[in-house]
């Protein structure tokens, strides 16, 4: 390798501004991302261009989020390249790592970005990286600012690496800006990356890297992640299915407490209509014995009126009779008088007997 060849590699997530830094610096025509699909799925080199004496050779790598290739395959497409150089005496000067200001947060593909980047470098040449940050365009200059303290200071972003000798700029999407930035890392003594180290050097398999470990526990905690949510839907169903059963238990135990609330009710119907009807044959009753008993009653005076006229009149007959008997006694005895009275009268041949 000439000394005056340095070569940079441009490392992001899809949309991270990668190419349009290079085809602005490189005077490069690669295809941008101005759509949904990612277009650099194959890492490829800029012509090489002089910057302060020396000739610099970018290299584009597509995102560990492409929308055509799984990240297994991105993974073996940049490794192989960075491999493949670094076998042909060919070492990175720098490695700059694209981020959108304009992003209110580091989603999971941003982090997942960074985190292989990090396995793909390893810790020895955090001192050759750049952390760029572009689209300030996008975002008040307070927000960026903001942001861009937070992603320096926060542990799980980029203090880490800035901790270990990484370094953060700003991009305003100027050749001006593209130079300055570049002019930081053209006189870097060249470094090993940690994937050219694991597989050249130690003659590892790509499957056994850092960066695939990192990838295999991604899809693994991915899995689990699904996993989770499979479950959290199963048992969502099963809960809604429970649920749905509850209620038709619980419409089920309605519809049978209303059956037999309508049973009871019925039933108390009818021993109230029976007890009714009873006390009617009852009463009934009472005053049919009531009736005979006057009735009998009645026919008793009857019989007793019946039997004193009867008496009545036997006493009335007995009188008469005896009236008439003593009204013939005494009209014997008034004739005997009288003829007596004659008797006396006519001289002597009238003797009042
Ligand atoms: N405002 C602004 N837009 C940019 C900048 N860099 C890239 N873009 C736009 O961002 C989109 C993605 O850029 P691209 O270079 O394809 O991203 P890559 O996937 O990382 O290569 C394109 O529409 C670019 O025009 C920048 O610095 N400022
Ligand atoms: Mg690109």
């Amino acid at each position: 390798m000439a000394d005056s060849e340095v070569i940079v590699a441009v490392m992001g997530a899809t949309g991270s501004g990668k190419t349009t830094f290079i085809n602005l610096v490189s005077g490069a025509n690669f295809a941008t991302n101005d759509g949904l699909r990612s277009c650099t799925a194959e890492v490829q080199t800029s012509k090489s261009f002089a910057l302060l004496g020396r000739q610099v050779t970018l290299i584009d790598t597509p995102g560990f989020d492409d929308t055509t290739r799984s990240d297994t395959d991105i993974l073996k497409v940049i490794a192989d390249y960075l491999c493949n150089a670094y076998q042909n005496q060919k070492k990175l000067s720098g490695i700059i790592y694209m981020h959108r200001i304009s992003d209110s947060r580091m989603g999971g593909t941003s982090k997942r970005n960074f985190t292989m980047f990090r396995k793909l470098c390893g810790d020895d040449t955090l001192k050759n990286v750049l952390i760029v940050t572009n689209m300030w365009g996008e975002v008040s200059a307070e927000v960026g600012s903001a942001r861009e303290k937070e992603l320096a200071t926060d542990d799980i972003l980029f203090k880490p690496v800035l901790e270990k000798g990484a370094r953060m700029l700003r991009h305003d999407n100027t050749l001006a800006s593209a130079h300055r930035i570049l002019s930081c890392l053209v006189n870097n003594r060249p470094e090993v990356l940690q994937i050219q180290d694991e597989v050249v050097n130690k003659h590892k398999d790509i499957q056994q890297t850092a960066a695939a470990a990192e990838l295999a526990r991604e899809l693994e905690e991915q899995k689990r992640k699904q996993q989770e949510e499979v479950d959290r839907v199963r048992r969502e169903h099963e809960a809604a299915v429970a649920a749905q059963q509850e209620a038709t238990r619980r419409a089920l135990e309605q519809e049978r407490a209303r059956i037999a609330a309508e049973e009871a009710r019925a039933r108390a119907e009818y021993e109230r209509m029976r007890r009714e009807q009873e006390e009617a044959r009852i009463r009934t009753e009472q005053q049919a014995r009531e009736m005979q008993r006057r009735l009998e009653e009645e026919a008793r005076i009857a019989r007793e009126r019946e039997e004193q006229t009867r008496l009545l009149h036997e006493e009335q007959q007995r009188q008469a009779v005896q009236q008439a008997a003593e009204r013939e006694r005494l009209r014997i005895e008034l004739e005997a008088a009288q003829r007596r009275h004659r008797r006396h009268r006519g001289g002597g041949d009238c003797v009042v007997q």
